[in-house]
């Protein structure tokens, strides 16, 4: 029997969320998924396989969230299915070295030469509070640089005109942090040469580190300027600070060493998470040996995690990590990636609007603007209300985006030419109406 759809969920979907909301915070366990940049109510999901979900009342959508990233094979891909089945017959956790976390330490060293030491953590978040500790540590100094717009996890230091969900939900500094705190922390303009040459002028000595997304993907997807990366490099070398490139999302996505392999990029560490679980929660850093060798038990710089090289996850990430160099996913999914260039391109023709649409390999973004983004003050000029009917009529139409404008799309090798013209067929439909 069909149902008559809220703004954007079933009723199965509304009774769940109404008994979420009474245990958990918002009734989402993380705030993008509330749905409140969007309006409407969450849907709840069932199940997912290859490039679609079903919700809890059955209807399925063609999925471009991919779990925020991991599902680079699409869902519940066999291979990973089958190496987590063989590894839990065997335990699921053990708090003891094992086997399948020397072969991840070992992989990500090969894909990712900058990489010369690893530690595996449970997730981005932890990730890269980690290379801010190690930065502070190895430096002796305490002075952060990021980017406005730019998301690195809920860690303290970071959660400074942030990305993601803080920027979805209005609130780009959370509270809770001290402001002796978030005093260490300086926010620059992402893509701005000049704002970076006077900030090391006058506090150079005191920068510890820049973190920053390799390609900004927490504000939709704002790519660099030719040589910005490179700029980055050279100012850090020249002032005794680090370059930490988080590359939670876009690494092991838009190549085998992810963004520092595309623009030719040494970074002195890397956050590493999504793809690299499998699914399963997995986060990682590593970088320049000198700078690992000072964690515990080593060195004086702590960090720890009971689950940390969990054996559920590592055999999930190397199943997919795998299965990836198997198939050879990232030219296969650049090729995928052309053909919603060329339908994107048809469609947004069509609509004699102007948008702004940005692709790098599996990831992409449509702005609701005609300005092109550069940075966060320009992706903050994207039309929200109509996004905002955009996003509701795809899911009615059953293709399922990031519930915010703030957030990058993901295609995946499960993604088919047909789920492709499907999706612009539905997108042509959605920007009619928005
Ligand atoms: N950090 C995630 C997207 N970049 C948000 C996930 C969520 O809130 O569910």
């Amino acid at each position: 029997m069909g149902f008559v759809m809220t703004e954007s969920s079933g009723p199965l979907s509304q009774k769940l969320f109404s008994t979420a909301k009474q245990y958990i915070p918002g009734g989402v366990n993380s705030p993008v998924r509330a749905f409140r940049s969007v309006g409407g109510e969450p849907f709840f999901a069932r199940r997912a396989k290859g490039a679609r979900v079903w919700d809890v009342d059955g209807k399925d959508y063609i999925d471009y969230v991919g779990t925020w990233g991991p599902a680079i094979l699409g869902h519940a891909p066999i291979s990973v299915i089958e190496a987590v089945h063989t590894a839990a017959k065997d335990g699921v956790s053990f708090g003891i070295p094992n086997p399948y976390e020397v072969e991840m330490a070992r992989l990500v060293c090969e894909w990712v030469p900058s990489v010369q030491k690893v530690r595996m953590c449970n997730s981005g978040t932890e990730a890269t509070m980690s290379c801010v500790r190690l930065a502070r540590g190895f430096t002796g100094r305490d002075r952060i640089i990021k980017f406005d717009g730019c998301y690195h996890g809920h860690v303290d230091a970071l959660l400074v005109a942030a990305g993601s969900g803080a920027l979805t939900n209005g609130k780009p500094d959370s509270a809770g942090i001290p402001a002796s705190y978030a005093g260490l922390t300086t926010v620059l303009p992402y893509n701005d040469v000049e704002a970076l040459e006077r900030t090391f002028a006058e506090v150079g000595h005191e920068v510890a580190a820049i973190i920053v997304e390799s390609y900004p993907a927490n504000a939709g997807l704002i790519l660099p300027q030719p040589g910005y990366l490179q700029k980055l490099r050279e100012i850090t070398q020249k002032h005794g600070a680090l370059l930490i490139f988080d590359e939670v999302m876009t690494g092991f996505r838009l190549a085998k060493g992810g963004v520092q392999e595309l623009e030719n990029i040494t970074p002195d560490l890397t956050a590493m998470g999504k793809v690299i679980g499998g699914g399963l929660p997995v986060g990682a850093f590593g970088g320049r040996a000198d700078i690992m060798d000072l964690l515990a038990p080593d060195g004086p710089v702590y960090q720890a995690g009971t689950l940390s090289g969990n054996p559920l996850a590592m055999a999930a990430g190397l199943a997919q990590l795998r299965e990836m160099e198997k198939q050879n996913g990232y030219a296969r999914l650049d090729e995928l990636g052309k053909i919603m260039d060329s339908a994107v391109a048809e469609v947004l023709k069509k609509t004699g609007k102007e948008y702004q649409y940005y692709r790098k390999g599996s990831m992409f973004c449509l702005f609701f603007t005609s300005k092109q983004v550069h940075n966060l003050g320009d992706a903050k000029t994207s039309d929200i209300p109509a996004f905002r009917k955009f996003f509701h009529s795809c899911l009615k139409q059953g293709v399922y985006f990031a519930p915010s404008q703030f957030e990058t799309g993901f295609i995946s090798l499960a993604h088919s030419a047909d789920d492709l013209a499907r999706t612009a067929e539905v997108v042509q439909q959605a920007l009619s109406e928005a």
